[in-house]
């Protein structure tokens, strides 16, 4: 175990978004102090020793998130983000998805190891308002905090403004003989990590917020709450969280500077606890940290802040549970070994506003990009080519966890020796990845900025078992969207207006 304590953020400092021309400061929010929003456990429609059958409605609604009018927002069986969701390895689930909201969505699963395109449900598995479509897998993977939101090209990012994002707790057995904080809403507390901007009469309104960069508001949001705080009554609280923004990176310390463990990373348990006292997230990327208040007293508050603005306040009570020492050795990871002569994919991530590209293209949906045969491990050499001082990139594959192997040759942060399926690549830096599908199916990879994405910084992988017939996958196609878009809406094709169209248009470019 390393008794090294980190005191920085590891992220190049001038790449950080408070550097870029369009960055949003977060404000202090003008609202009273509210207890933080912890979802309720999603329940399940039907369960068996074996199976498990849920039903997820993406809907429209009203959340009081500030005083005065009600915001509206959307979510999955409630008004804004959604109930969080359990899966338990080896498990198989059943899962019926429905669509009431006036538009077509998708359902992806951040993170799962599940079969693309429709499972995991990216941009190739609509469904379209008033329908139902149901999805069936069997959850073989590492305990972890993974993630759901809409991811319908280009509109993932408006999606993801109006609420669609949920958290999905994958647990297993080893981790659950671990000495770890795990009393869902005690003592393990999901933390969503957004901001919005507030408009007239408290609403939000994303086309005046869009910026070709990703969108931000000044107000923080997290699990949905307005200026949170969280009563403290167990000495050790384990924070898991995600950075569920379309854009910030947030830059998270305590208010007194207190060191806390990081324990696991997107796609499993670290192999070894890290310990620090800053920690950054990159979009879309998850850190489970778990802080010691055993040194506070009732009465005590704490806050947890990004740069010099505040996220949560925890207020210490009476500790009803002292719990044990974070276990020093957490998880061993075997590497896969990768065949000498196996070349190495270059994934190069260009551009800026209107030009963001992988590998000189824009993402089409009907077009796939590149292939790896099932089960063979690879690597990836993933490059930001922005110039320094740039903007962090973080690039994100579906349907597989990976490994960092290194940064420009050298050893990845201390707190990336996990599996992860979102990395932050710096201006002009190399990140070596190996990766590894289980899995037959088409997989999209990205940048994780959601309007980076949308505006086409994405590409998509097709994967094949060597030897078998290879599916034929009924791709979406921009025409196919285009005229769901608009018979939805009732407005003419070239009058729909969809974030990332602009970057193509810009670009002169056919989506
Ligand atoms: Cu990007």
């Amino acid at each position: 175990m390393s008794n090294t304590i980190y005191k920085n953020y590891f992220f190049d400092e001038p790449a950080y978004d408070y550097h870029d021309g369009g960055y949003v400061p977060l404000e202090d929010a003008d609202a009273p102090a509210k207890p933080l929003g912890v979802p309720p456990l999603l329940k399940a429609d039907k369960e068996t020793p074996t199976d498990v059958y849920y039903t997820i409605t993406a809907q429209a609604g009203e959340t009081q998130l500030l005083p005065g009018a009600k915001t509206k927002t959307w979510g999955y069986n409630t008004s804004l983000l959604s109930p969080t969701i359990h899966f338990e390895d080896g498990k198989h689930y059943h899962i019926t998805l429905k669509n009431e909201l006036p538009e077509l969505t998708t359902f992806h699963w951040h993170g799962l190891n599940v079969s693309g395109p429709i499972v995991d449900g990216g941009c190739h598995a609509p469904v379209y308002p008033g329908e139902s479509k149901q999805i069936d897998f069997t959850l073989n993977q590492p305990a972890a905090m993974v993630w759901l939101h809409a991811h319908p090209c280009p509109s993932t990012a408006e999606q993801v403004w109006h609420g669609l994002a949920g958290i999905v707790y994958v647990t297993d057995a080893h981790e659950a003989s671990l000495d770890l904080p795990r009393e869902y809403g005690v003592d393990d507390i999901p933390l969503v990590l957004q901001d919005r901007r507030f408009h007239e009469n408290n609403q939000w309104d994303y086309r005046a917020d869009y910026d070709p960069d990703g969108v931000a508001g000044p107000t923080a949001m997290i699990n949905g709450t307005i200026n949170p705080y969280f009563d403290v009554t167990t000495t050790k609280v384990r924070l898991r969280l995600l950075d569920g923004a379309n854009r910030r990176e947030w830059r998270l310390h305590f208010s007194d500077d207190r060191e806390f463990v990081q324990v696991a990373g997107d796609g499993s348990l670290l192999p070894e606890p890290v310990h620090f006292t800053h920690l950054m997230l990159t979009c879309a990327e998850r850190a489970q940290i778990v802080v010691d208040f055993s040194d506070c007293k009732p009465g005590d508050e704490v806050t947890l802040l990004t740069d010099d603005k505040k996220v949560v306040t925890f207020r210490i009570h009476e500790f009803k549970r002292v719990n044990g020492p974070v276990p020093e050795h957490l998880l061993d990871i075997k590497a896969p070994t990768v065949d000498p002569g196996t070349p190495v994919r270059r994934i190069v991530m260009s551009g800026m506003d209107e030009s963001v590209a992988i590998d000189g293209k824009k993402f089409k949906m009907d077009r796939i990009d590149a292939e790896q045969p099932v089960g063979q491990a690879q690597y990836w050499d993933v490059v930001n080519a922005n110039d320094k001082p740039g903007m962090v990139h973080p690039f994100h594959c579906h349907g597989t966890q990976f490994l960092v192997v290194s940064r420009d040759g050298k050893a990845p942060y201390p707190n990336e020796h996990g599996y992860k399926d979102t990395v932050g690549v710096n201006p002009g830096e190399t990140v070596r990845l190996l990766v590894r599908f289980d899995l037959p199916g088409v997989y999209m990879y990205h940048c994780h900025i959601i309007e980076h994405e949308d505006g086409g910084m994405m590409a998509q992988i097709e994967t094949y078992v060597p030897g078998k017939p290879r599916p034929k996958y009924d791709l979406m196609t921009m025409d196919k969207l285009m005229k769901a878009l608009s018979e939805e809406r009732g407005i003419p094709e070239d009058q729909l207006w969809m974030a990332g169209m602009d970057s193509y248009k810009k670009m002169g470019m056919k989506m």
